[in-house]
C-alpha cells in the first residue's frame, strides 16, 4: 500500500485541518473550556498508540502486545498521582461526562438520589441535569446560586443536603468564576452520609499549578477532563482515594468503556509532565492574573460581571443591559476575531439558545503569552464590538485589528504565521 501524507491522499480534509490552523492562529480564542496544546502533545495523540486495543489495565489486558501500552499508561497514572496528589487515579475515560458517569456507576443505583450545580447555574449537564441520563436515572436534586451575589450559598447547599440525603454530591462548575469551598462541601457530604465528586474539569491546570486549592485533600473522588486549564489532549481523568480505587476502575471498564484511547492516554502522559514544570506553575498563575485584568477592564467598559468578578480562569457576565442578548453579542465578536461561547447567566429569564450572558476565559490567550496589557485592549474591542453589534463593517474593521495584534503572539502547537 502507497503512504500518501494527508495533503496527498485527502486534499479535503488537509485543506480543513489548515484552514482550522489559521482560524486559530487569527482569534483571540476567549472560549473558558478551550486551550492550545503543545506540539509534543499534538505528536503524542496522533501517534500509532491509535492502533491499540487494550481493555483492561496494565498487567491484567485482554488482548496481548501491550509491552509498550502498559508503560504508557502506568506513566499516565503515576504522573498524574504525583502531580495531584491522589491515592489513585484512572486516566482511560474517553471524556468528561463518562468520567462522571463512571463515578455515578460506582457510588449509585437507578433512582438514587444525586445532588448537584444546576446547569444554568453554572453545573454541567452530568452534575444531574434533567435531559441527561444523570437527571433521567437518578432522582436529581439541584442547587443554585444566591441570585444577588452570584455565589454558592453553602447553607442553603447544606439546608437541602438535609432535606434530599443525596448519595452523591457533586461540587464543580463549567461556569462559575469563583473559588468553590471543597472543604465546607466534603463536611456536607460527611453529615448526610453522601460521597462527594469534585469536578475540577475547568480548573485542573490551575489546581495543578499551584493557582487554585485543590479538591484532591477533600473529595472522596475527582473528575477532570484533560484539555482546559490543564492544556493536554481531550480526554479525561478520575482521581481517587485508595478505598474506592478498585470500584471506580470497574466502573470505568468493564462498566461503562470499552478500549481505552491510548493515543490520548499518551498526550495525557506528555501534559501531565508538562504541568509539573517551573514555567507551567507561572502560567497558571498568568492566567488568573490575565482573568482579573480581563474582568476589570470589561467592568470599565460597563459590562456586568456575574460575582462582581473572579478567582480563577472564568469570567461570566450579563450583556442584556448593552440592549442585545449573549448569543447576539458573541456572533458579533466572532466576526470580530474574538472567539467565546453565549452562556446563560444565574436565574436567566432567556433560552438557553440565546441566553443573556458571555462566558470568557483566558487559559487560551495565556498559552499565546499575552499579559494584562494584552487584555487591557481585548476589553476595549469588547466595548467597540458592543456599540457596532449590528455594524458589519466596523466589526470587519475590528477584525483586521485583532488579526494584526494576534500574528504578534504565536499559538502552541500551530506553525501558520
Ligand atoms: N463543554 C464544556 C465547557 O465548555 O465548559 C464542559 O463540558
Amino acid at each position: 500500500m502507497s503512504e500518501m501524507t494527508l495533503l496527498e491522499g485527502d486534499p479535503e480534509v488537509a485543506g480543513l485541518v489548515q484552514a482550522e490552523e489559521r482560524r486559530e492562529f487569527r482569534k483571540i480564542r476567549l472560549i473558558a473550556s478551550e486551550n492550545y496544546v503543545s506540539r509534543a502533545v499534538l505528536q503524542a495523540t496522533g501517534s500509532v498508540f491509535t492502533n491499540k486495543y487494550s481493555e483492561g489495565y496494565a498487567g491484567k489486558r485482554y488482548y496481548e502486545g501491550q509491552q509498550c501500552v502498559d508503560p504508557l499508561e502506568t506513566l499516565a497514572i503515576e504522573r498524574a498521582k504525583a502531580l495531584f496528589g491522589a491515592d489513585h487515579a484512572n486516566v482511560q475515560p474517553y471524556s468528561g461526562s463518562p468520567a462522571n458517569l463512571a463515578v455515578y456507576f460506582a457510588t449509585l443505583k437507578p433512582g438514587d438520589t444525586v445532588m448537584g450545580m444546576a446547569l444554568p447555574s453554572g453545573g454541567h449537564l452530568t452534575h444531574g441535569w434533567k435531559v441527561s441520563i444523570t437527571g433521567a436515572f437518578f432522582r436529581s436534586v439541584q442547587y443554585g446560586v444566591d441570585g444577588t451575589t452570584g455565589r454558592i450559598d453553602m447553607d442553603a447547599v447544606r439546608a437541602l443536603a438535609l432535606a434530599e440525603r443525596p448519595k452523591l454530591l457533586i461540587a464543580g462548575a463549567t461556569a462559575y468564576p469563583r473559588i468553590i469551598d471543597f472543604a465546607a462541601f466534603r463536611a456536607i457530604a460527611d453529615e448526610v452520609g453522601a460521597t462527594l465528586l469534585v469536578d475540577m474539569a475547568h480548573i485542573a491546570g490551575l489546581v495543578a499549578g499551584g493557582a487554585h486549592p485543590s479538591p484532591v485533600p477533600h473529595a472522596h473522588v475527582v473528575s477532570t477532563t484533560t484539555h482546559k486549564t490543564l492544556r493536554g489532549p481531550r480526554g479525561a481523568m478520575l482521581l481517587c482515594q485508595a478505598s474506592m480505587a478498585k470500584d471506580i476502575d470497574k466502573a470505568v471498564f468493564p462498566g461503562l468503556q470499552g478500549g481505552p484511547h491510548n493515543h490520548t492516554t499518551a498526550g495525557i502522559a506528555v501534559a501531565l509532565k508538562e504541568a509539573s514544570t517551573q514555567a507551567f506553575g507561572n502560567y497558571a498563575h498568568q492566567i488568573v492574573r490575565n482573568a482579573r485584568a480581563l474582568a476589570d477592564g470589561l467592568a470599565a467598559e460597563g459590562f456586568k460581571l456575574v460575582s462582581g468578578g473572579t478567582d480563577n480562569h472564568l469570567i461570566l457576565m450579563d450583556v442584556t443591559p448593552r440592549g442585545m442578548t449573549g448569543k447576539a453579542f458573541a456572533q458579533a465578536l466572532d466576526r470580530a476575531g474574538l472567539e467565546c461561547n453565549y452562556n446563560t447567566v444565574p436565574d436567566d429569564p432567556r433560552k438557553p439558545f440565546d441566553p443573556s450572558g458571555l462566558r470568557l476565559g483566558t487559559a487560551a490567550v495565556t498559552s499565546r503569552g499575552m499579559n494584562e496589557a494584552e487584555m487591557a485592549r481585548i476589553a476595549g474591542w469588547f466595548g467597540r464590538v458592543a456599540d457596532a453589534v449590528n455594524d458589519t463593517e466596523t466589526l470587519d474593521r475590528i477584525s483586521s485589528d485583532v488579526c494584526e495584534f494576534t500574528a504578534a503572539f504565536p499559538c502552541p502547537g500551530i506553525s501558520v504565521q
